[in-house]
């Protein structure tokens, strides 16, 4: 063997324990790699199933929340606030826009009756017959005995409707001396929207049956909700299961929860108190207590409202008593609306099926009667359907489109 030979068998010798080495080396990154990928799919897994262990047991305590949360002997529950995630829920209109419908409902209205004094205040020659008609027209639209002779004085005092005529300047003047009797000068801010309002504040809503308080407290959930606050129901009218599950469908629908006794004909006082120990504790902005409105008589009403205020007045003090009055019951509505502020106090009223009734008028005699200004109308069975009362878009609704 030459030297030359020597060497060459010897490089190949090199040569071949070097790719020997290559492979082993390339093998074994290979098997590392496949390892290793193995190894992240098994942990991928892992997680997957953990996320969804964890899904899951929220979705069951969620459902133990909504389940019965036993108080004070078992009597009173409260149902989960979704307040703050948005599953499912709706987005109330705010408040401005609902003012706009306000006005546009009432100018649709059958009837409004500031139209209906338009149309005789523009006629060339009034008679005593004509005068007589804008009489009976505001009588009919409940605007009340005093109040309709006061404004048929001060229309028969008025030149821009006795003398030389202008159809605009009727309208204006009607309009001005419709305000007058609408503007009361009074606060027609809910406590509760003012600055620096206690927290929670309570709304207490009282009525006779049927009036609405039900519907209008889960409205006024909603105008809350609307406005970025934290709201918590409580159903006290325990009359009947009925109205709790009623409450319940209403604040499901925006995620504020409610406070209900699963008992019919259950304490209403003792449901008042704890959902006042709720939005205290939960720190909510409001507290809208919905009442019953069938009462034997009159005393029990009187003890039941006034236990309800004070066990709630024993957590945190009650601002707010709105009355709520069916637009469409005229007169009648009015006599049981007395019985009801006298037994509480009333710090406002709510004017519920104004969108169904010719008497807007009421507006105007209700608040001459109990002295306290219409804070809220009810325009329709929508859950929207309730705007904060403004006399402007009030009398320019029952005017009519020019
Ligand atoms: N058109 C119209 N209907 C309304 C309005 N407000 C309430 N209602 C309807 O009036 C009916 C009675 O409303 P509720 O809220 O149950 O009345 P309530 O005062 O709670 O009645 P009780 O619980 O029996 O005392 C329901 O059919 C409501 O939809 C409104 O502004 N317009
Ligand atoms: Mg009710």
């Amino acid at each position: 063997m030459s030297v030359r030979d020597f060497t060459l068998e010897g490089m190949n010798t090199y040569a071949i324990i070097a790719l020997i080495c290559v492979v082993v080396v390339l093998a074994v990154l290979g098997i590392w790699w496949l390892v290793a990928r193995r190894r992240k799919r098994r942990i991928e897994e892992q997680v997957g199933q953990v996320a969804a262990q964890v899904a899951q047991a929220g979705a069951t305590s969620a459902g133990q929340d909504a389940g019965a949360q036993e108080s004070q002997g078992g009597k009173v529950r409260s149902g989960r606030s979704e307040q703050g995630s948005t599953r499912n829920l709706e987005s109330p209109e705010s408040s401005d826009s609902r003012i706009v419908r306000l006005r546009a409902k009432l100018a649709k209205s059958p009837n409004p009756f500031g139209k209906a004094l338009f149309a005789i205040l523009t006629k060339d020659h009034l008679s005593e017959s004509d005068w007589e008609d804008v009489e009976d027209t505001l009588l009919r639209a409940d605007v009340g005995a005093e109040a309709s002779e006061q404004l048929v004085d001060e229309l028969r005092a008025d030149a821009r409707v006795t003398g030389e005529k202008d159809p605009q300047s009727v309208r204006a003047m009607l309009r001005e001396k419709l305000l007058d009797l609408v503007e009361t000068g009074q606060d027609r801010s809910l406590l509760a929207s003012m600055p620096g309002a206690a927290k929670p504040s309570v709304i207490i809503m009282v009525g006779v049956n049927g009036t609405g308080k039900t519907t209008t407290a889960g409205k006024l959930a909603r105008l809350f909700v609307a406005d970025g606050k934290t709201v918590v129901l409580g159903a006290a009218d325990t009359f009947r299961a009925a109205a709790a599950d009623q409450l319940e469908t209403w604040g499901s629908r925006v995620g504020v929860p409610v406070v209900r006794s699963e008992r019919e004909g259950a304490d209403p006082a003792s449901v008042a108190f704890e959902a006042s120990s709720r939005a205290k504790e939960e720190q909510a902005d409001l507290l809208i207590v919905d009442t019953a409105g069938r009462l034997q008589n009159k005393a029990n009403l009187m003890d039941e409202l006034g236990k309800i205020r004070r066990v709630v007045e024993k957590n945190v003090p009650v601002g707010e008593v709105l009355l709520v009055l069916d637009a469409t019951t005229g007169q009648n509505g009015m006599i049981q609306a007395k019985v009801f502020a006298q037994a509480i106090g009333i710090t406002g009223i709510v004017l519920t099926k104004l969108d169904g009734s010719a008497k807007g008028g009421i507006v105007i005699s209700v608040q001459r009667e109990l002295g306290v200004p219409v804070k809220l109308v009810g325009l329709g069975e929508g859950p929207d359907d309730l705007a904060p009362f403004n006399p402007q878009s009030f009398v320019d609704g029952i005017l009519g489109d020019e």
